[in-house]
């Protein structure tokens, strides 16, 4: 990590009054190259007060996709920056409040202080735009710059809570860790979902944009941002298997094979990048599992269902935008509350799904492996962070050894998964990859065969009708 100087007046602020001794000694430092040059402002404990206390804003889908398809005109391309700037800070000081709600000892911890530390940076960055409007495209390419920023600073945070939270597992529940971190990573799923939406706007409306840079079998104008309006699963699963069977073959020495079937041409809009995640982790887990129950040979098969009616629906409600400048952009999305739901263990930071009324066209997602299921003493605690069946060494070594490779990966994908090199031992793929599924309505359910095999079930919902 370059040892980029931290602006003086968060130094003071931050370390002079709030970090115990040990954490003031250490510099941890946003690693983007744009920290250095972005404007930043003190962030007190007042703005973080009166940030935390305005209520979040309920994102949606729509959201995402009422600035336009891109390319953008000005008056699209800064009313999005306006949008995204009227969001993120409250976002933030949420952050920060939670994380200094945890007990004491647990935010002193270096990892998780340096997380503490990463999102007072990002609010130094914001506070500086804060009263202002985005008004003319050279604010904008600035406004850019710091959503970089915040993006690349927020990157490799996976791997940091692990280890902090493994190294202060003394000190807090893994109950406690659960909670904090389910409201946590799904709060970060859509702060990273807002600042990547605008940037993603942003590159696709520079005068110099490339065309020829984009997948050639997939048209620029399918993508309205981070989303592919045409987005095939079955291309998803076999990047996914790609990576997924190198990484095992270097683990075990040998790779079973995926087989797809169902409607491998479905398409349907959502985000890749969210997907790619999702369906990575499912398959680590059904390679590992395969691999160790000596049925390599056996196929982990992949069936693509789509599904256009919602069964037995409890989803009651629905957002629906027309834009006929944009040719009719019908969304279908979901929506988020500010309040919390009734016997959940969320609490009013937690983003959850007001649900859907009128179905959603969507695809579920079958991973089917003959790896011999989940021991019943297991199948409890698989959706805990951290709780993980592999090895132990191997476990403490998937956290020691994050190289600044897997760092850049981490960025490219956007998608949070620190650890992508191994094929398990964070304990994070099942709830994470629940997170994920579940922030646009979707779901992961898990039919274990013990003695046999797992069946898991990926529900996910289109964004809608885009066309
Ligand atoms: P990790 O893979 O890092 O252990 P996960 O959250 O992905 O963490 O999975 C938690 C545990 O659930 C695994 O360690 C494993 O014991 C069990 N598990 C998950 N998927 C499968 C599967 N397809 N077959 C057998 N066990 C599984
Ligand atoms: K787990
Ligand atoms: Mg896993």
């Amino acid at each position: 990590m370059s040892q980029i100087p931290r602006p003086l007046s968060l130094q003071s602020q931050y370390f002079g009054r709030w970090c115990p001794l040990s954490v003031r000694k250490q510099s941890v430092l946003p690693s983007s190259r744009y920290a250095r040059r972005l404007h930043t402002s003190t962030v007190t404990d007042d703005d973080i007060a009166r940030l935390a206390s305005l209520p979040l804003h309920p994102l949606t889908l729509a959201d995402l996709v009422k600035h336009g398809r891109p390319p953008l005109s000005t008056q699209q391309l800064l009313s999005s920056a306006n949008f995204t700037l009227s969001i993120l800070p409250a976002r933030l000081a949420h952050r920060i409040r939670s994380l200094r709600n945890l007990p004491f000892i647990v935010v002193s911890n270096p990892n998780i202080s340096q997380i503490h530390q990463n999102y007072l940076h990002s609010l130094s960055t914001l506070l500086p735009w804060a009263e202002k409007d985005i008004k003319t495209l050279e604010d904008e390419v600035k406004f850019a710059e710091v959503m970089t920023d915040l993006v690349q600073t927020h990157s490799n945070t996976i791997s940091i809570l692990a280890r902090g939270f493994l190294e202060s597992r003394k000190y807090i529940s893994p109950k406690d860790v659960t909670r904090f971190l389910d409201e946590h990573l799904r709060a970060r799923i859509g702060t990273r979902l807002i600042a990547e939406q605008h940037l993603a706007l942003h590159m696709s409306s520079q005068p110099h944009y490339d065309i020829s840079e984009e997948d050639s079998s997939e048209a620029p104008s399918d993508f309205i941002g981070v989303i592919d309006t045409k987005l095939r699963p079955a291309k998803i699963v076999q990047h996914c298997e790609a990576i997924v069977s190198e990484i095992c073959e270097l683990r075990y020495g040998v790779r079973p094979h995926v087989v797809i079937n169902g409607v491998p041409d479905y398409t349907f809009a959502h985000i890749p990048v969210h997907l790619e995640y999702i369906i990575t982790e499912l398959l680590k887990n059904s390679f590992r599992a395969t691999v160790e129950n000596g049925m390599e040979r056996e196929p982990i098969e992949v069936t693509i269902a789509p599904f256009t009616q919602e069964n037995g629906s409890r989803f009651e409600s629905q957002a629906t935008v027309n834009n006929s400048d944009q040719g009719n952009l019908d969304v279908v999305s979901k929506t988020f509350t500010g309040h919390s739901p009734p016997e959940s263990t969320l609490n009013v930071d937690s983003e959850h799904i007001r649900p859907l009324a009128r179905s959603t066209p969507g695809v579920t997602i079958r991973i089917r492996d003959r790896g011999g299921g989940i021991a019943p003493e297991n199948y409890a605690h698989i959706w805990d962070y951290s709780f993980t069946t592999f090895n132990e060494d191997e476990a403490s070594s998937t956290l020691g050894g994050v190289s600044p490779g897997i760092e850049a990966l981490n960025t490219i994908s956007g998608g949070g998964g620190d650890g992508v090199h191994s094929l398990a031992g964070l304990g994070y793929g099942l709830p994470l990859g629940r997170a994920y599924a579940e922030y646009f309505g979707g779901s992961i359910k898990v039919q274990n065969l013990y003695g046999w095999g797992t069946d898991v079930y990926l529900r996910l919902r289109g964004v809608g009708k885009l066309d």
